[in-house]
């Protein structure tokens, strides 16, 4: 396991848990957690024994408060361009199932992050915000598309336009939160959500994230394409056979990542 300055990487049961842990600076991600958050994440997803992934920030006050703007202030276009955005594509590239639980502030790229998450449970004092505009920016890291594809065009454009943050409950009527909690139950009751996932068959779990992340990604056809392919491929493992046994079967089926 890699050393990490930024983050804290923890494992319970077949869930992983990656803590952002810059509690005083409000979890803001400057380039070297983003880069130590891709290898932690890329190392959960290559071990067989970890079936979901949780993200997490440390403190009572925030996921992420976004990108570090003091590491930004004096930067070039090609400093930028340079600076290793490349890690959000390796943590857009992550086939294990990852969860966010947040708590307090998720702004800017934090919010973004959370984005990158398949789902999302929050603290009842959770806000979601792109206020990159009040620096003078626009969200980086995927906020305009993902939020636009979740909260459509309106909603997305206001808070873009404007910097407003939306509450938890806000976001969850609007679907892009999961789940919303009593504050401080945000970590807790992500595990627990991350380990009915991963109790499922594994390869089918990878392949339905694949599938359901085409819709977001692709066209309609491509996206059909993907979940046939998926479909088919999964009657070439064990879990499945098992699984639809079992139910004939009348018992639990025993799924082995086969
Ligand atoms: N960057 C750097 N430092 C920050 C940031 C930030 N984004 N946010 C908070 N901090 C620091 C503060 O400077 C302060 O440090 P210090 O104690 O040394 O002065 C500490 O964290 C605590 O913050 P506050 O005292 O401000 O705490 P408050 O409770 O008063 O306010 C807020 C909390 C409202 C969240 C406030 O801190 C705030 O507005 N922060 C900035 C939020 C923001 O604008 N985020 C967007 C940043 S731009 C961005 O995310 C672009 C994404 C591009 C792609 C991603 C690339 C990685």
């Amino acid at each position: 396991m890699s050393e990490y300055q930024y983050i804290l990487v923890e494992r319970d049961e077949a869930v992983g848990i990656v803590t952002l842990n810059r509690p005083k600076q409000l979890n803001v991600l400057n380039h070297q957690l983003v880069a130590e958050l891709a290898t932690a994440l890329e190392e959960l997803d290559q071990d067989e024994t970890i079936r979901c992934i949780v993200i997490t920030g440390a403190g009572e006050k925030a996921f992420a408060a976004g990108a570090d703007i003091k590491e930004m202030v004096d930067k070039s276009p090609m400093d930028m361009m340079l600076g290793g955005f490349e890690a959000w594509d390796r943590i857009r590239r992550i086939a294990t199932p990852m969860i966010a639980a947040v708590n307090g502030y998720a702004l800017g790229g934090g919010c973004e992050l959370v984005m990158h998450c398949d789902m999302i449970v929050a603290s009842e004092n959770a806000c979601f915000g792109q206020p990159e505009i009040l620096l003078g920016l626009i969200p980086g890291a995927g906020g305009t598309q993902r939020l636009a594809r979740t909260l459509g065009k309106y909603r997305t454009m206001e808070m873009v336009l404007t910097g407003i943050q939306i509450n938890a409950q806000e976001m969850a009527a609007h679907g892009l939160v999961n789940r919303v909690v009593p504050q401080g139950e945000h970590l807790k009751e992500a595990v627990k959500l991350a380990k009915i996932v991963a109790a499922q068959p594994p390869i089918a779990v990878r392949l339905a994230k694949q599938a359901v992340s085409g819709a977001f990604e692709t066209p309609l056809e491509e996206g059909l394409e993907i979940e046939r392919k998926n479909f088919f491929l999964l009657f070439a493992t064990e879990d499945t056979h098992e699984g639809m046994r079992a139910f004939i079967q009348k018992r639990k089926a025993e799924f082995h990542g086969k």
